[in-house]
């Protein structure tokens, strides 16, 4: 090995952490950026959601099963052990050659602002928290690298910079003049790294700060009070929830309702700028202001929302109670023209979703939600407008933060999932599950409480049977009905006797038909199958 080959093997470590803390100074400056100038392209939030974009169903479908809702934070830790790997590699890189490595940082830049720049309704400026960023982390790994001892780059820079003088004097700024030759201390070093390390934390620290402060979104939201409908929704009749102890409530609170998005970050929508524009295949162009739906006659409807993405016993469904405007009185006032057969919704991100027409204007009261269970909208689940369908899959028909509504025909137009190989239409299909007892409680042999949740949206819940290790089908008990927009709980007592069992579920919609046996997987339009679960009687 040559002398300098000796040299940085012993300075590794030191040219690895410079690239870490370049690559943390390169997104807590490029975060302040774009707090300042372009919110939704901070690199990171505009990567991921790039990525997100392209991800492939199966791993859609695997990332939601294997971390729920967490699959967003899991895919941003993803992404900082990614760019810490990459940055340590680079300032390994930089310290043989600075290009070698600055050229990662380059390369990073410069994908996080094209990343900004084609993320849906990006910005003028949408590239400049990316550049910015990786012009002041390039500088820092220049800066880090020179005060690193005994390498290549930290000779040439004490050459160039150095003259007489203390070398060891952490204060000093970069121009500190050194004895020739004797290059930067590990002191030095140590000393510039905190610096970096305090610069990045209070530049991300600022940016956090800023946003906060700059987010009037959610104080307008909290602010706002929901006017009072014009046609309430029915009461709830008694005996909704089957009584089982431990079972799901009736209706979901908002802070429990399941959340399931492309948004990495999200969306703050201002409700004093927003519009909705209706177009396409109409004779009339409707654009209407949140203040226009404030003053309409809204409507409120119990309905239970469900994910195409739900896994026989899932957990991909909520039921609330939402108010809004029927959609149909917008497209009435647009008139669609004939042929036309989808309206396609659009929220800010760039999400969208295709309806059938014939599912908006039909009695079932498809919705412009504004509020969810007496609430204003909260922030994820769409603020301040999103949509409603009754009896359709959220992605096919559920569309938060929506701006725009294209009548236009299946033919013509297609939807975010169906270009990443789901189905353009997704009817719910039936399905049920059993809540209680957990699959695999160990319970006490006797009278057992079974419950759970069953729904066919549009077709309601006629009947649901439970089945003990393959046996005879029993009939449970239903629960009360809202009405067929919404999940219905039951219950079914049974004689447990010692042992391992098996329990199985089915349900009837009110069309007759009995759930199926035969198991699909969610892709394309939603899973099929009967949901079992063991349980160990003692
Ligand atoms: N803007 C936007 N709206 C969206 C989605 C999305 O990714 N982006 N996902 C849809 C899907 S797949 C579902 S299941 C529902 C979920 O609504 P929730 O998060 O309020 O439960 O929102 C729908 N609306
Ligand atoms: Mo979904």
């Amino acid at each position: 090995m040559s002398a300098a080959a000796h040299r940085r093997a012993r300075t590794w470590p030191g040219a690895a952490l410079s690239g870490v803390l370049a690559a943390a100074t390169t997104l807590a400056v490029a975060q302040l950026v774009a707090v300042l100038v372009a919110p939704r392209a901070a690199p990171l939030v505009a990567v991921g959601g790039a990525f997100i974009d392209a991800t492939p169903p199966p791993l859609k479908d695997f990332a939601i099963a294997t971390f729920g809702t967490n699959d967003k934070l899991v895919l941003l830790l993803g992404m900082g052990v990614v760019i810490a790997v990459a940055a340590a590699v680079a300032g390994v890189l930089a310290r043989r050659r600075f290009w070698l490595g600055g050229g990662v940082v380059v390369a990073l830049a410069l994908v996080g602002a094209v990343a900004g720049a084609t993320r849906a309704n990006a910005g003028t400026f949408a590239v400049a928290p990316s550049l910015v960023g990786g012009l002041v982390g390039l500088l820092a790994l220049r800066l880090l690298l020179s005060r690193l001892p005994g390498g290549r780059a930290a000779t040439t820079a004490a050459a160039t910079t150095g003259s007489a003088g203390a070398a060891t004097d952490v204060a000093h700024s970069p121009t500190t003049a050194r004895p020739a030759g004797t290059g930067p201390t590990r002191r030095t070093f140590v000393a510039t790294a905190l610096l970096t390390a305090a610069f990045a934390a209070t530049a991300g620290a600022g940016a956090q700060l800023l946003s906060k402060a700059t987010q009037s979104v959610e104080a307008a939201r909290r602010a706002l009070k929901l006017p009072t409908p014009a046609r309430r929704a029915p009461a709830l009749p008694a005996g909704v929830e089957s009584g089982v102890t431990g079972a799901d409530p009736f209706v979901t609170p908002n802070e429990d309702f399941y959340r399931i998005d492309t948004a990495l970050d999200i969306p703050q929508v201002d409700a004093d700028t927003w519009r909705l524009r209706i177009h396409g295949m109409v004779e009339e162009e409707v654009e209407i202001s949140y203040q226009d739906l404030l003053d309409a006659d809204l409507v409120e409807s119990w309905v239970t929302l469900t994910c195409v993405s739900n896994v026989v016993g899932g957990k991909l469904a909520g039921n609330a109670k939402w108010l809004g405007l029927p959609v149909r009185e917008l497209l009435a006032r647009a008139r669609p023209t004939d042929g036309a057969d989808m309206v396609l919704s659009t929220s800010i991100d760039g999400f969208s979703a295709s309806t059938p027409l014939e599912a908006l204007t039909d009695d079932r009261d498809a919705l412009l939600a504004i509020g969810m269970n007496d609430e204003p909208l909260p922030a994820v689940n769409g603020y301040p407008v999103r949509m409603v369908v009754p009896g359709l899959y959220g992605f096919v028909s559920a569309t938060k933060w929506l701006v725009d509504l294209e009548v236009t025909r299946y033919a013509d137009a297609r939807a975010y999932w169906t270009d990443r190989g789901w189905s353009e239409k997704g009817p719910i299909k039936t399905a049920s599950r059993i809540e209680v007892p957990a699959s695999f409680a160990r319970v006490p042999a006797g009278q057992v409480a079974i419950g759970g949740t069953a729904w066919a949206q549009q077709r309601g819940i006629t009947g649901v049977e439970v089945q003990v290790d393959r046996g005879e089908w029993l009939p449970a008990t239903l629960a009360a009905e809202a009405n067929v927009d919404t999940w219905r709980q039951w219950s079914f007592v049974w004689d447990a006797t010692p042992g391992l069992h098996q329990l199985t579920v089915r349900a009837t919609d009110g069309t007759g038909e009995v759930q199926t046996a035969d198991r699909v997987e969610t892709v394309p339009d939603g899973a099929t199958g009967q949901h079992s679960i063991s349980v160990t009687v003692e």
